[in-house]
């Protein structure tokens, strides 16, 4: 057990809320920042809230914002915390071509004003930093499999933004001497993923049509490959790049890849359902040829239930991505455990389930509205 402080921006996120789980059953006192909205966005950390009246809380959480440097320098200042994660960030790709600026503000400034704090602080010697860089920086791929000395080449706004954000941290390292280290994630996926990510968009709305909910998934770029893991693997490697003696950048990845299209054929199997996929570009189609078991009822043989839907597609695509995690394996021991099969089948599981609580309450008269937002 440790009695370490770690602060985590993104908290609220899909691998923040691991993260903290994570530290806290390591023993640390956990801070997160969260982002004030009209609605209630900490259900991810719902499970492991502690009420500031409880005995000795070990989680705290902070209304904060990676765009406001008084309020960061503030929460670092207060929190003296010996580990920062910045996980915080409009990191859905698409999302960026829509708001450019905004995602360059909070993903590479963010991470700045962070550093900066740090530095004006004086907390340089004591502070550790972890920056969450990606895949996306490799964008138009130079190399297969990528690695760690792969040049980038970003493809979105996003990942330019990123790329600011991972020179920035090697440069407070050399320039400072912070012990500031890039997680190079690939792909990472769970039952927590956000709803318009294509694996989540996919595992939800097949188990939504499966139960009648939905007619049809509507997709994008189905050819896309991606290297995917599962959050649980990932963030133990978060953790595990702050505890060396000295900061390193790091590739995370499952050296194995698959495409858009084979992770919605995944996904219907583990509903009882097999496609076949006919046509191309846009006009290509998955229709439904067989069904075995009983949790596809809504769903006869014959049925259309995958189109493409150009909307999807965007103005510059990263076609494929392969991680080469061999330093992370070497270095660090570490090795991702659940492969993508489990992984799918873990979250198909999930939405299922909460598919088939909905149709439930609606077939008995309940109003029952589920976002199609995508
Ligand atoms: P999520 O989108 O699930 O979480 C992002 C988090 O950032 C949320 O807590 C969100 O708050 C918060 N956030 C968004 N904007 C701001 C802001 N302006 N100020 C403060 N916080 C903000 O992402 P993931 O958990 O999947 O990813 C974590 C990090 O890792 C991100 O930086 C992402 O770019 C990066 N990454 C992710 C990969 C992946 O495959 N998952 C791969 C490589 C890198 P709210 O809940 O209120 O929206
Ligand atoms: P990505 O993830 O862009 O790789 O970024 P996403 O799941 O959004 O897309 C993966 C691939 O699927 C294709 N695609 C679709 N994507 C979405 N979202 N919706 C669709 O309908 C759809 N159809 C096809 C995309 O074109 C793409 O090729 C994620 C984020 O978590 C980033 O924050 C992170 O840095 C990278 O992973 C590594």
């Amino acid at each position: 057990m440790t009695n370490k402080v770690a602060l985590i921006t993104g908290v609220t996120g899909q691998d923040g809320s691991y993260l903290a789980e994570l530290l806290l059953e390591k023993g640390y006192e956990v801070h997160g920042i969260k982002r004030r909205a009209s609605s209630f966005n900490t259900e991810r950390v719902d499970h492991i809230y502690q009420d500031a009246h409880e005995e000795s809380p070990k989680f705290f959480l902070h209304y904060g914002d990676l765009s406001d440097s008084s309020n960061l320098t503030r929460i670092i200042k207060d929190v003296q915390p010996d580990e920062v994660y910045n996980l915080g960030a409009q990191s859905h790709v698409a999302v960026s071509f829509e708001c450019p600026e905004y995602t360059a503000d909070v993903d590479a400034m963010g991470a700045l004003r962070i550093l900066e704090a740090i530095r004006f602080l004086g907390l340089e010697k004591k502070t550790r930093f972890y920056q969450a860089s990606t895949s996306e920086l490799y964008g138009e791929v130079q190399e297969i499999p990528q690695k760690e000395t792969t040049p980038f080449h970003p493809r979105s706004p996003y990942a330019v933004a990123k790329m600011y954000a991972y020179w920035i941290t090697v440069n407070y390292r050399e320039s400072y001497g912070m012990y500031a280290c890039n997680g190079i994630l690939f792909n990472h996926e769970s039952p927590r993923r956000g709803e318009t990510f294509v694996t989540r968009k996919i595992t939800r709305a097949l188990s939504n049509i499966s139960q009648g909910l939905e007619k049809c998934l509507f997709l994008g770029n189905m050819d896309a490959l991606r290297d995917w893991g599962h959050a649980k693997d990932y963030v133990r490697m978060q953790w595990m790049m702050l505890q060396q003696d000295v900061a390193d950048d790091f590739v995370i990845a499952t050296g194995k890849q698959i495409s858009v299209r084979e992770f919605v054929r995944l996904s219907a199997l583990e509903l009882g359902v097999e496609l076949e996929f006919s046509g191309e570009g846009e006009q290509e189609i998955a229709t439904v040829t067989a069904i075995t078991g009983d949790n596809a009822a809504a769903l006869s043989v014959g049925d259309v239930i995958v189109r493409v839907d150009p909307r999807y597609y965007r103005p510059a695509e990263v076609e494929t991505l392969l991680g080469d995690p061999t330093k992370a394996k070497e270095k660090l021991g570490w090795v991702p455990e659940i492969t993508v099969e489990e992984m799918c089948a873990e979250m198909v599981q999930h939405d299922l389930d909460k598919a088939k609580r909905h149709a439930l309450l609606k077939a008995h008269g309940h109003d029952v509205s589920i976002s199609l937002e995508n």
